[in-house]
């Protein structure tokens, strides 16, 4: 078997579900996300996964908002910034897709609608055309957000219509409840379908975050953590997002998998690194 590529751990600290009220620990704030961004890069973290929220914890995909929080990150760390496009439940994909035009370096593309909770996170061909062409315009590298099995196919569809181009970064988000369930043999049949040259990572919801972590520390692969995916550290021990990120950087050391800075994750990726 080849030496397996550093570590690079994505850190999604905020998303659109948790209230602040559910733990003093959500950076909603472009200030807080500037400081958490500080604290994730030392512990370990490579890319920041960045949704937005107002003063008073409520979801926003404002463009002016994502600024702050951007110019936030940039002064605090040397972290690949990777937007949502999914945002929250009920935005309109015009929301979603505004935030482009700041370029990031990354945002993130769920390939499909899935259920979600009760409700379902849409996610139709021309929302997701809309997307990568506005990606494609604006030089934004997606990572493809895969929450079920049927998404990889429609990724390939995608390629077809050469609005991709394989190999990509993908990302599993398993465990939502009404996506793949976050199971070990889940992963290694996602990873098997994958197309030739792509790099990826896992994402578990809740208290699979940590052993869908330690299967990609062991398969090859990457890893996401975060108060957006996960609020525990242990049973009834709310987390902060920088220890989510250090446990798995122990981990993986322990396992032999070094840790990737941002510009050794930039070249693992392909990204130009920035001037
Ligand atoms: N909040 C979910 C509805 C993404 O960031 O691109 C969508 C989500 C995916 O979090
Ligand atoms: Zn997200």
């Amino acid at each position: 078997m080849s030496a397996m590529d550093p570590l690079i751990i994505t850190c999604a600290p905020v998303g659109a579900e948790i209230r602040p009220e559910q733990t003093p620990h959500l950076p909603y704030t472009p200030q807080l996300l500037g400081e958490t961004a500080r604290a994730v890069r030392e512990a370990g973290a490579s890319i920041l996964h960045v949704h937005c929220r107002n003063d008073d914890g409520t979801n926003t995909h404002s463009v002016e908002r994502f600024g702050q929080a951007y110019e936030a990150i940039r002064a605090q760390s040397d972290l690949i910034v990777q937007f949502s496009t999914g945002g929250a439940i009920g935005m309109t994909p015009q929301e979603r897709a505004a935030v482009l035009e700041l370029r990031p370096e990354m945002a993130t593309l769920t390939c499909g609608s899935v259920n979600f909770g009760d409700d379902i996170f849409e996610n139709s061909f021309p929302i997701m055309r809309d997307l990568l062409k506005k990606m494609n315009e604006f030089g934004v590298r997606p990572e493809l957000e895969i929450f079920d099995k049927g998404h990889l196919a429609n990724a390939r569809r995608l390629a077809r219509e050469r609005l991709l181009l394989f190999p990509q970064h993908v990302d599993f988000v398993l465990g939502v409840p009404g996506g793949l369930e976050a199971t070990v043999q889940n992963l290694c049949d996602l990873v098997d379908d994958l197309p030739e040259g792509c790099t990826w990572s896992v994402a578990g919801i809740g208290k699979r975050q940590l052993p869908m972590a330690m299967a990609a520390i062991a398969m090859g692969g990457h890893v996401r953590v975060g108060l957006e995916d996960n609020l525990f550290y242990s049973r009834g021990r709310l987390a902060r997002n920088d220890e989510l990120v250090a446990r798995v950087a122990r981990l993986a050391v322990e396992a032999g998998r070094s840790i990737a800075t941002p510009d050794r994750a930039r070249k693992v990726l392909g990204l130009p690194m920035p001037q």
